[in-house]
């Protein structure tokens, strides 16, 4: 029978092979092996979380950044559980999160023994079958297109030799990549769509960013480019990127600019999606998911199957018999909405647009949480920030759990990176806060947009009671955690911005910022 720690090794360097270089390590008593381990592995990295439910987040940031497969080893019992929401994100983004429990003996499944529970196909349908890791060695198969729990048992006594790996050989090269698809049924559906279509463009993955740029360059049908989509135009190479932003793309629909719909890479974020619904246009996607984020019948394609021949001829010669009258509508859109803005000048929007504006430089990042933040970016110029400005976003479950550690997982020490998260979402995370101070060296800023609540809600109902309303200040969290604290009301004072980390709370003018999603709501009738 082979010890805990042979079993242990053996999984780390299969986990090697299958490209995963980076682990999450979460302390418990029944992971111990893992820990003396891992300790020793000099060519793999190594963080540390007491969190899970954070630790999860924070791989999937890391995941985003690397291209490469993570693992999260936990101890037994509601632990794993705390890994839940993280799955299911890295399910519905299709990225490699790898569970890895650590499980009591097979025989106290059931007992109600401390800490032992079935650990088995916890999960459920969103990270496969579980893989058992058995008592004898055995070869690993993982299944990178998604997440993947691996269990291991272990019989005390726990620690039972000295840690056999001190040397992991190269851990094998990965990148997130897909399967082309029936490029002549694309091509055909294409073709049956309306004669108008738009082109919707969300987040796709590094290594098809060039191609598709190249590719949409040359088309002359109007595109809709989300901040999370990773694709930039410089002003001049897409004339047929909208400028206007999110409000005006169902102005743009009723006067008949467009009649279907071409979508690239994610879920979309844009309110528009929601709408198709109602409306129930034509949509054909080249995702980069398996997810087409509609309830109706559609046609599904991977991403790299508008490479190909028939369906990159179809997006490059098709004439849109609106596009110069497009271009007029939009560009006075454009106008209107930058002059709304200008009128509210400490109102949301317009603090988050001259925060914008500190990213001239080459060496930033951007990770966009969910609820305002994202709507709001999408709206204002965020593609006038440098090329080379990575946006990210959260757009598997829309969720507003996680963001602070997954915008911890996205650092880098090359490039600046900024975290624009809400109050509420900021709140939800406390605990990721600690993923920064294991590296204080790192450049890392969050700007927290703090209205007092979930403001998103007050644009839907009339009723306080959604908002979960307060008067918390982020002073304070800044303090405990080290960070340097900024607090902005007004575009000056993002001019006492300083240190490497730092916690920006903006707390905008609410009357202000209502009285602007008003008049914007007017402009796009
Ligand atoms: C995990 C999770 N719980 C609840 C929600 C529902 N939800 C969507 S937005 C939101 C409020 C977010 O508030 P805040 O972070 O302050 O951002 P704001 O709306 O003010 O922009 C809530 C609770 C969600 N998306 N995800």
């Amino acid at each position: 029978m082979n010890s805990n720690m042979t079993r242990t090794k053996a999984l780390i360097e299969q986990m090697a092979l299958q490209g995963v270089k980076e682990w999450v390590v979460c302390p418990g008593s029944r992971n111990a092996t893992f820990i003396k381990s891992l300790a020793r592995c000099q060519s793999l990295d190594i963080h540390y979380h007491f969190e899970e439910r954070s630790a999860g987040y924070f791989a999937i940031g890391r995941i985003l950044q690397s291209d490469r497969p993570v693992a999260v080893v936990t101890t037994s019992g509601t632990a794993v559980a705390n890994l839940f929401p993280a799955v299911i994100e890295a399910h519905h983004q299709e990225l490699p999160l790898v569970v890895v429990s650590a499980d009591r003996p097979e025989s106290y499944r059931g007992s109600g023994a401390p800490q032992s529970m079935n650990q088995i196909q916890i999960f459920g349908e969103y990270a496969g079958e579980t893989i058992e890791w058995g008592e004898a060695v055995q070869d690993l198969k993982l299944n990178l297109r998604h997440p993947n729990h691996v269990n291991v048992c272990f019989a005390e006594p726990l620690v039972d030799g000295e840690p056999e790996v001190s040397q992991i050989g190269p851990v094998k090269d990965f990148h997130l990549s897909q399967q082309v698809d029936d490029s002549a049924r694309a091509e055909k559906d294409l073709g049956h769509l309306g004669s108008k279509p738009l082109i919707i463009l969300s987040a796709v993955l590094p290594k098809y960013r060039e191609a598709l740029m190249e590719l949409l360059r040359e088309t002359q049908l109007p595109i809709y480019i989300e901040c999370g989509s990773q694709l930039k135009p410089l002003e001049a190479e897409w004339g047929h990127a909208l400028q206007s932003g999110e409000f005006a793309l169902r102005h743009l629909y009723e006067v008949g600019f467009f009649d279907s719909i071409v979508r690239i890479g994610g879920v979309p974020t844009v309110r528009f999606w929601r709408d198709l619904e109602d409306l129930q246009l034509p949509v054909v996607h080249f995702s980069s998911t398996q997810f087409k984020g509609l309830s109706y019948e559609t046609a599904l394609y991977s991403l790299p199957t508008i490479f190909e021949a028939g369906p990159t001829y179809a997006l490059k010669t098709w004439k849109h018999p609106d596009a110069e009258l497009i271009k007029k509508q939009d560009c006075a859109l454009y106008e209107l909405k930058q002059k709304a803005i200008n009128d509210k000048p400490n109102s949301e929007l317009a603090l988050l647009q001259n925060w914008l504006r500190l990213l001239s430089g080459s060496k930033n990042q951007v990770y966009v949480g969910n609820s305002l933040p994202i709507r709001e970016l999408d709206l204002l110029d965020w593609n006038r920030v440098s090329v080379d400005t990575s946006i990210f976003t959260q757009r598997g479950m829309n969720g507003i759990d996680g963001s602070v550690s997954l915008g911890a997982g996205l650092a880098v020490p090359s490039k600046n990176t900024w975290c624009v998260l809400g109050d509420l979402t900021t709140l939800y995370d406390l605990s990721g806060f600690w993923s920064i101070k294991q590296r204080p060296e790192l450049p890392l800023n969050y700007v927290v947009i703090n209205n007092g609540g979930g403001k998103i809600f007050s644009r839907i109902y009339d009723d306080p009671n959604f908002e979960n309303r307060h008067g918390l200040m982020f002073e304070s969290l800044a303090q405990m955690w080290g960070l340097t604290y900024c607090l902005v009301r007004s575009l000056e004072d993002f001019k006492n911005l300083s240190g490497t980390q730092n916690l920006i709370e903006i707390c905008p003018d609410n009357r202000q910022s209502k009285e602007l999603w008003q008049t914007l709501k007017v402009i796009a009738k």
